[in-house]
């Protein structure tokens, strides 16, 4: 058996840069790690309250009532303090979370025209177009099929608009970087239904079209990559979709926009072309700033973001944890870089294992702070050996008119008194 921890509140942090040895010899040199470490080593059965007798045991659990945990509902460009019927999109509190994994309730949603209510009963998915048949599939057909869980991320192109142009100093990560989330997704994979019909080999594009009153419909390219991890989705975290994330089936693609991820799904259609619907001709394209548009930019790109310390927060000096999420569109996240001097040099972060592909993946780096004002930002790496841009060169190539995909690198700044602010570098 293991020697009993003497310290329980710091666990088993046997990781590379963040061991033990390592935390308290930063904590035990600053004041605000004196508070962290020092009690706990004196402590005594006296230190800890009275054992409580509980609530009765129901059917399901509620999240404490001394947790508050609440996504930011939203009306674009950017108005909040809205009538709740205003609201289009609604924010996941990223400097709230731990881990990877968004909690069902907080996961972002972005619905264009509120959350229909769909029977599950009466609810059917047409898959037509160029295949050797038609099908229409019932909702107990596709949970009776062959199927597949994944963890992958979902990211609204939209997420990080908030800083093309300036950056408001009251922001918090929610705001900037709030409209993704990390979900196990669990349903039927493309490639089963694609075999069921037939698809001809003509076929390199797909319409998908959600059963909402807003008619989202958007042209998928049938590459390899999309084929393969393509999944018709009935679940999420472990139980069927929420209402809000398109149940009773969606299609969830890992890596690419989330507009594409059609909710409440109710036809496949197969083409030969692009089906050139307003969604990508009128929206979802990014004017660049040599005056032309890009059209069918559908991967999310590599990003990256320090979620604690971050806008409004306020630090003291000594030890701080950094942490934040670091994700991409084109696969696994291989390293994170984080810089306390605003970009001057460089430390590697600890990475979370397992790192998943096309998941958002969780980076922690020790930290002492001096007390003097400083700027902190992230900058994440791929196994594809992309490396998330800085400011300079994302409005280089885009300009400050386009909306989506904006992935530059977040920083934070910092001034004497703690205080941390959303700047745009
Ligand atoms: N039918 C339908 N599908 C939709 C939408 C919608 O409004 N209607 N919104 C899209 C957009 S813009 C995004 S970013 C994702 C958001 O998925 P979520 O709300 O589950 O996070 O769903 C996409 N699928
Ligand atoms: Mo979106």
């Amino acid at each position: 058996m293991p020697p009993p921890d003497p310290d329980p509140a710091l666990g088993r942090m046997q990781r590379k840069r963040l061991s033990r040895r390592s935390f308290l010899a930063t904590a035990s040199t600053g004041a605000a790690g004196a508070a962290i470490a020092g009690t706990a080593a004196a402590g005594t059965l006296a230190d800890v309250p009275e054992r409580l007798p509980g609530a009765p045991v129901g059917a399901r659990s509620a999240r404490s009532p001394h947790v508050d945990l609440g996504r930011i509902p939203e009306a674009t460009p950017g108005r909040r303090n809205l009538a709740p019927e205003d609201a289009i999109n609604s924010k996941t509190p990223l400097h709230k979370l731990v881990g990877v994994v968004t909690p069902s309730d907080l996961h972002y949603e972005r619905s264009h025209s509120g959350v229909p209510d769909l029977d599950p009963a009466q609810h059917r998915l047409l898959v037509h177009g160029m295949t050797k048949k038609s099908l229409v599939f019932t909702m107990d057909e596709l949970w009776a099929m062959p199927s597949v869980s994944r963890i992958a991320f979902l990211e609204c192109s939209g997420n990080g608009w908030e800083n093309w142009k300036a950056a408001d100093e009251t922001l918090t990560v929610q705001h900037t970087h709030g409209l993704i989330s990390t979900h196990e997704w669990t349903g039927v994979p493309l490639s089963v239904l694609i075999d069921l019909v037939g698809k001809e080999r003509g076929s390199t594009w797909m319409l998908a079209e959600g059963g909402d009153a807003t008619g989202l419909a958007r042209s998928i390219p049938l590459t390899d990559e999309i084929m393969n991890e393509t999944i018709v989705a009935y679940a999420q975290n472990g139980e069927p979709l929420r209402p809000a994330h398109g149940y009773p089936v969606r299609l969830l693609i890992p890596g690419w926009e989330g507009n594409l991820s059609i909710k409440w799904l109710r036809r496949l259609k197969f083409g030969d072309a692009p089906f050139m619907t307003r969604w990508e001709t009128a929206r979802y394209t990014s004017l660049m700033a040599n005056g032309k548009a890009k059209q069918f930019q559908l991967r999310q790109e590599i990003n990256s973001v320090i979620t604690a310390p971050s806008g409004m927060m306020e630090i003291r000096p000594g030890y701080n944890r950094i942490t934040g999420l670091a994700w991409s569109g084109h696969g696994s996240i291989v390293r994170v870089e984080v810089s306390t001097d605003g970009g001057r040099t460089w430390a590697d972060a600890t990475l979370n294992r397992p790192v998943l592909p096309k998941a958002q993946a969780r980076f922690h780096l020790d930290w002492r702070w001096d007390g003097k004002p400083t700027k902190i930002v992230s900058r994440s790496t791929d196994d594809k050996g992309h490396v998330q841009p800085d400011r300079k060169t994302v409005i280089g190539e885009m300009g400050t008119n386009a909306l989506f995909h904006y992935n530059a690198q977040q920083t934070w700044s910092i001034d004497a008194a703690g205080r941390v602010r959303n700047v745009l570098s």
